[in-house]
Formats: C-alpha cells, structure tokens, sequence
C-alpha cells in the first residue's frame, strides 16, 4: 500500500482476535486507534487479511468482496473522506425474503447497492470503469447489512477497515440484468421499511457511477497483491445513507430496472 505498516506481526494477529471476537460474539469493542493511535490504512488492511485468512481457514468460502464509503453521503455519515474495500464470504449471504437473525449482530443497518458479477478475471493497478462493464457477466440489486462492531458506529478509516468495512450481511435478488441495457449511472432507488420510504437515491451517488467504485476495489487489490476472480461477486457502495434496522422491521430496496430486494429482521 502507498502508506507503511506501523504494526508488529503481533499487533497484527492481537487486533485481529480482539475484531474476530467481536463479529462473533456480537459485542462491540473500542475502536483500534484509540490504542494503535498511529494505525495507518495498510495497518487496517493487514489485519483484514489477517481476518479472511482465519475465516477461510475455518471453512469459511469467500464469494466476492465490497467496496464501501463510496458515496458522498456514506462519507459525510461517517466522517470519512477515502473509500474502502472488505471481502464478501458464503457465511454472510442470506437468501431473498429472508428473516435475518439481529442477535448475532450489535446494530445492524442496511443500504441499497447494485452488486456485479464478474466473467473474467480483472487485475490493476490502472482499472478503469469501461475494464470492469467489460469484465461483468451481469448486475443484480443487493442490500448489504452493515454492522460495525465498533461502540455507537464510531471509528476512523484504519479501524473500519480491519472490521472488514463493517461487512456483516448482505442479499442479493430483484432481476439480474446485461450492462448493456442499462445505464447504471441514473437508477433510481427507493428504501422502505415498515411501508414507509426511508432513503432514496441515483446509482450515480457511487463515485459518478457504480463501476467506478468495482475499477476502485480493482486498484485496491492490486496494491495488496491480489486480482478480482472471474464469478466474484463484488458490492460498489451504498446509494443512500444506511439505515438502522431492529427486529420486527421489514425492508424493501425497490430499484428502477432491476426490481425489488425484500428481507425482514427477528
Ligand atoms: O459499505 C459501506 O459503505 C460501509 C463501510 C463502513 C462504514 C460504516 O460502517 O458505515
Ligand atoms: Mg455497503
């Protein structure tokens, strides 16, 4: 990465137990700078990868990955000014109208994003965003459940990105469609809960345009020795502000020419 790891191998695998254990258990923890006050980006990422290691190594089976923080309000909600990645695995998906447990999560909430599936293999650095329509088999409408684990949804880029981008759950569903036939800079998205419209948006809240955030994972990848696989499945960012959900909530993400994504918390 273009900023230096300032933790030890040891930090590394410490902080990476204390954000393992709090995904588990569901219990939220100080954020990490508030002891590693130097912790830089490439410290966050570090300790991720030290994460998706133990996952995969649990039997977890990674499927794709997220970009997230790449919308001007997702930044301004969060205080944050650079946009981030996190790795997506099969424990985390939940099927279309599902009802998804809140007990294993602190304070869950969710956002509309347009998710792509990807034919072939794309490496950066250099990614741009006619690379990646390219490269997409076809896009499909997700909600994704984020859920930090840090204490009142408060952290700095380094902490949120050892959290995995506060990635918990995500469904994906609606109507899979060809890039070709969209233009996936103006869909407009609405997000109910309980009947009542909470959020809405443009596609084009994604850095100008949902692709931009896939050619941004691309790049972000390759600073850290790895390629986006063919059949990834990879989340570019909230179109709106997340919003929190509670058990007894249902929620509804309707997105213009792609249908609807529906789910409800217990
Ligand atoms: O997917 C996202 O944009 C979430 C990134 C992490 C920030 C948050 O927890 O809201
Ligand atoms: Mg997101």
């Amino acid at each position: 990465m273009s900023q230096n790891l300032t933790l030890s191998r040891e930090d590394i695998v410490r902080l990476c137990e204390r954000v393992e254990g709090a995904q588990t258990r569901a219990s939220a923890i100080p954020k990490l700078t508030d002891e590693y006050p130097a912790m830089t980006i490439a410290d966050g990422y570090a300790v991720q990868n030290e994460l998706r290691r133990r996952y995969l190594a649990q039997g977890h089976r990674q499927v794709g990955w997220k970009a997230g923080l790449t919308s001007k309000a997702k930044m301004k909600q969060m205080g944050v000014d650079v946009p981030s990645i996190g790795f997506l695995t099969d424990r985390m998906a939940r099927p279309e109208n599902a009802a998804i447990s809140t007990a294993d999560l602190v304070h869950p909430r969710v956002e509309c994003e347009v998710a792509f599936v990807m034919k072939r293999e794309l490496r950066g650095p250099g990614c741009t965003a006619a690379d990646v329509l390219a490269a997409t088999d076809y896009v499909l409408p997700a909600v994704e459940i984020i859920d930090s684990r840090f204490a009142g949804f408060k952290f700095d880029l380094p902490s949120v990105i050892a959290d995995n981008g506060s990635s918990a759950r995500f469904v994906g569903g609606g109507r899979a469609r060809y890039v070709e036939e969209l233009d996936l800079r103006t869909l407009g998205v609405v997000l109910e809960k309980n009947g009542e419209i909470v959020a809405m948006g443009a596609s084009a809240a994604v850095l100008g345009h949902p692709a931009e955030a896939i050619a941004m994972l691309v790049n972000i990848l390759a600073e850290l020795g790895e390629t986006l696989p063919a059949g990834s499945f990879v989340m570019s960012g909230g179109i709106t502000e997340a919003i929190a959900v509670k058990p007894g909530d249902s929620v509804v993400a309707r997105f213009q020419e792609l249908g609807s994504v529906s789910m409800r918390f217990v």
